[in-house]
């Protein structure tokens, strides 16, 4: 590796390892890694899964790719010789931000396990050109500029193939990109992702997120997402969705008519995962593209439907996606037909309208349409799968329950412990060996060393020490000194009300004052957001600038500061989840009990000794079965509770912030003269509003009960022996959350790949 790292450096740049750059250094290292994964045999076998997604938040990819190739201690003794941290270099690359969150980040994982088993499996997505976009905090807000993230020398591989995809007026040349997932150990996967030929990036000004929604060819890959929030946000939606799904369908019977199968039998050789209903489309493109190549409707819905499966990702009505027929007309004609057959099909087997495709208000609803002709559809965690059954689609289990099946989510371990926290990754494997590497259900023998002292105070040490590192890190990014000591309390996920950072913001006020008071704690106390706020999302962006107020307010107090402190970090992403998460005590997880489908955070903070302050929701259920009762802190309503208030309307904020009386004081605390001191006085009050007029995801309702079991948790952080308990029983019990397991279920239940 040495030796091929100098020869690099001399071709590309005239240097050596000890004369080259840091930035040098990287590309030489990035390109000798895409190099060495690009020659791992590829995972082969009869049938292969393609898992389309317009997310995949995949994260920097030069550690990960060198832990993964077996590479990573090597490069590391190469680069302390020549005198650098491979560490340090790993600053210098680009994240690629080519997804929102969860579903994003789950699918990244995915790839990752699906490689590593060996099984053939390759990712299909869009090359966002600035991805979602990059957060910086201005004036106590959210700004939004674009986020440049494809530098010159990359992991994206231009391939030779092309395809023309059709809309109404136009045509696009779709190109493919591809990045190697080499498996831990293991062959190599592929995630392909297509960008149209004729795209403009100059048509983005600096320091924005702005451009003409109407230059399709041009705009098309610029954006994950763009706004939404109008029309021609919303049709840009489309447009980006269809060319997803109709390259992917072209590339998918390219590759098996290259193989010479024979198409009546794609299911034989081929499964396509639609994750959430972003690709849904493909169902109807891949009919259209077989009566193409003279299949009759009925051949090639039947083949259509054996090779299709779906994953449901939230039960947010908001969230399931209905597109205006009028819409489809516009951008893509020739699928309209196929639809409305399929929809003729189901209205004449079925009389109950809420399983139609096309409803009265002539909107498509692209879950329905999946359910109806995809073989499987699955929930993400045990209780959001009960949901799924129970209420929010029981219309469609009652016609197929044999279709329906839950995958309780998963995270890959190999970033999520191996990589983010090396400390701990290599004191476990002194304890237990390196089993849990490969088979993370190995990581249960560690409940042997549940009342051993001496490994409850390295866990401990371990702890500290990747505070140390998250402190050195917020330093330099951010020019914030965090406090090593003091207990740490994370929040780091998507800005959403269903989630609830209003909740905690509200304990924080709390805290605040009761300081204020002259109440003390015991032991200094962080909490840390982290969160990007969808562009159009009002009330979101509300949030974040009451917590960049409350940031704002305690830092400048002397009082409190020493005690207690908010602080925010800014763009958290993938890379920034791997340097807070190692850091935290506290995992907060108090989403409205029902509506996280599962949540993976939680998963990634309990494998690295963090304990979960949640509601009964996603798989923070699972979680407490597996750690029991005592080891994790469950509290609010349950979600049969918040089912049953919803449906009977039951719900009023406005008399809890009436009859009780601390929960008033802290919601009219966001409009007090100390906030609008700081903040935007018409942000502040139209958040208040929100909360006491209407609270759609029931903040109040659980505040009290919030503030009391937060209170409990921190106390019983003073307990250092038994909170180091709890510790090790959440690191033990984490391995049901490997995504390896996730995947083998996948496989053997949906897949069916050898
Ligand atoms: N999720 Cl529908 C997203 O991140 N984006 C989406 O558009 C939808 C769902 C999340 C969901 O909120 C989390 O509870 C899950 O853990 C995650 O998907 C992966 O399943």
């Amino acid at each position: 590796m040495e030796k091929k790292l100098e020869a690099l450096l001399e071709e590309k740049f005239q240097k050596n390892l000890d004369n080259c750059t840091k930035e040098e250094l990287f590309e030489a290292l990035l390109i000798f890694t895409r190099e060495a994964a690009e020659k791992l045999p590829a995972n082969t076998g009869n049938k292969k899964l393609y898992y389309i997604s317009a997310e995949f938040l995949i994260g920097k990819l030069l550690s990960n790719n060198l832990i993964n190739l077996g590479l990573y201690e090597e490069a590391e003794q190469i680069l302390k010789k020549h005198g650098y941290e491979l560490c340090d270099i790993e600053e210098l690359e680009q994240e690629p931000s080519l997804g929102n969150g969860g579903l994003g980040r789950l699918a990244a994982c995915f790839l990752d396990s699906i490689a590593t088993l060996g099984l053939p499996g390759d990712g299909i997505g869009l090359n966002y050109h600035f991805g979602l976009f990059r957060q910086k905090f201005r004036n106590h807000k959210q700004k939004e500029v674009k986020n440049p993230w494809i530098t010159k020398e990359s992991w994206l591989m231009r391939q030779p193939e092309s395809f023309q995809v059709q809309f109404k007026d136009f045509e696009v040349e779709s190109v493919l990109y591809d990045i190697a997932v080499p498996g831990y150990e293991s062959g190599c996967g592929r995630l392909h992702l297509f960008d149209v030929k004729s795209v403009d990036e100059s048509i983005v000004s600096e320091d924005s997120i702005d451009f003409d929604k109407e230059e399709i060819r041009k705009n098309l890959t610029l954006f994950l997402y763009p706004d939404d929030s109008d029309d021609a946000g919303r049709k840009l939606r489309i447009y980006q969705q269809y060319f997803m799904v109709s390259s992917g369908a072209q590339l998918i019977l390219r590759e098996c008519e290259q193989k010479g199968y024979d198409l009546h039998k794609l299911h034989e050789h081929v499964v396509i995962q639609i994750n959430d209903t972003h690709p849904s489309m493909v169902i109807p493109e891949l009919i259209r593209l077989l009566k193409e190549r003279g299949f009759s409707m009925d051949e090639a819905i039947d083949t259509v439907s054996r090779t299709c499966a779906y994953t449901n990702h939230t039960i947010l009505a908001e969230a399931l996606e209905k597109w205006p027929m009028e819409y489809l007309e516009e951008v893509v004609p020739h699928l309209v037909p196929v639809i409305q057959e399929l929809d003729k099909r189901v209205r004449s087997r079925y009389e109950d309208e809420s399983v139609y495709i096309i409803d009265k208000d002539e909107r498509v609803h692209m879950a329905h349409m999946d359910i109806h002709y995809g073989f499987s559809v699955n929930g993400v965690a045990a209780l959001h799968t009960e949901i799924l059954k129970e209420s929010e689609l029981k219309n469609f289990y009652d016609i197929y329950p044999e279709k329906f099946n839950n995958k309780t989510n998963g995270i890959t371990f190999r970033r999520w412990l191996l990589h983010c926290n090396r400390q701990l990754s290599a004191y476990l494997e002194t304890l237990i060996g390196s089993g849990f590497k490969k088979d993370a259900a190995e990581l249960e023998k560690l409940l042997a060393f549940k009342g051993d002292e001496n490994v409850l105070q390295k866990l401990a040490e371990i702890k500290l020490e990747k505070k140390l590192e998250f402190k050195k890190f917020m330093k330099e990014t951010q020019d914030i000194e965090l406090d090593e000591n003091s207990i740490i309390d994370v929040q780091v996920k998507r800005l959403h009300e269903y989630k609830r950072q209003q909740m905690n913001a509200l304990y924080a006020i709390y805290k605040y004052l009761d300081i204020k008071a002259g109440n003390k704690p015991k032991r200094p106390i962080t909490m840390i957001f982290g969160a990007k706020a969808a562009p159009a999302y009002v009330i979101a962006k509300d949030i974040i600038h009451l917590i960049l107020c409350l940031q704002e307010l305690i830092e400048k107090d002397p009082d409190v500061r020493p005690y207690f402190r908010v602080l925010m970090i800014e763009n958290y992403n993938v890379s920034k989840a791997a340097k807070v998460i190692p850091a935290a005590d506290i995992s907060e997880q108090i989403s409205l009990a029902s509506k996280e489908a599962s949540g993976t955070g939680n998963m990634k903070f309990m494998l690295n000794g963090a304990l979960t302050l949640g509601t009964e929701d996603g798989a923070n259920v699972e979680i407490r079965d597996l750690v029991g009762e005592e080891n994790i802190y469950i509290f609010g309503k349950k979600p049969q509770e918040v089912i049953d208030l919803y449906a009977s309307e039951g719900y009023c904020a406005k008399d809890i912030y009436g009859q009780d009386k601390m929960i008033h004081t802290l919601v009219d605390f966001i409009t007090g003269d100390e906030l609008l001191e700081i903040g935007d006085e018409k942000s502040l009050t139209r958040l208040h509003k929100e909360l006491v007029g209407k609270d759609w995801f029931m903040t109040l309702l659980d505040t009290r009960e919030y503030i009391r079991t937060k209170e409990q948790v921190y106390a019983d952080y003073e307990n250092q022996k038994e909170w180091n308990e709890k510790v090790l029983m959440n690191i033990a019990k984490a391995g049901f959350f490997s995504s390896d397991r996730t995947i083998k279920q996948y496989n053997e239940e949906i897949w069916h790949l050898k």
